[in-house]
């Protein structure tokens, strides 16, 4: 694909949103309130230390929640909260292929926040791209690891 043609066709392999992540002040607390509230059930639990997160995947119905904290004062979930608040944090859509959508986000003019892509929940390949590039959202990008 051409530069010309990735500006007429936008991101490649986009499957759908994969999930919403949510900065939250405690994960245990908020995954009680999203139990209680919602009927979510808990699907998955990790620490990411390069992310400086702890986070919760969570499951409403078809769809998946992100619950993120932070686990150190320089997290970027710990900046977010500081600045807006607890709240929607991020907006994630599953790709087929990160490095082809990486690429056009590239040639699309988008800046694509990692040079290289990082590991996120369960092993999957994850990158993000500039809220202000993103029409104000934080998008992250998704390759799940296959099965
Ligand atoms: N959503 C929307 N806007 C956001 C934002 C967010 N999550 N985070 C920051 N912004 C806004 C800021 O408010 C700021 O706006 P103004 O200039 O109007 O005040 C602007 O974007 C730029 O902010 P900045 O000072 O340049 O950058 P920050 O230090 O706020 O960092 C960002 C912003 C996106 C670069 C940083 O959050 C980042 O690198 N994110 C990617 C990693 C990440 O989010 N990790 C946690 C989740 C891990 C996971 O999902 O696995």
């Amino acid at each position: 694909m051409n530069q010309s043609s990735a500006h007429l066709d936008g991101i490649p392999g986009l499957v759908g949103i994969d999930h919403v992540g949510i900065a939250v002040e405690n994960l245990d607390s908020a995954i009680a309130f999203y139990a209680t509230h919602f009927g979510a059930v808990l699907t998955h639990r990790e620490t990411n230390s390069k992310q400086l997160v702890e986070e919760a995947m969570i499951q409403i119905g078809n769809s998946t929640i992100q619950l993120l904290a932070a686990t150190d004062p320089e997290s970027t979930i710990a900046k977010f909260i500081a600045k807006s608040g607890v709240g929607i944090q991020q907006l994630a859509y599953r790709v087929t292929d990160i490095s082809a959508a990486v690429a056009a986000a590239r040639a699309l003019g988008m800046r694509v926040l990692y040079e290289k892509e990082q590991i996120g929940t369960a092993g999957a390949k994850i990158n993000f791209l500039h809220p202000k590039d993103c029409g104000g959202v934080l998008v992250e990008l998704v390759e799940p690891v296959k099965k």
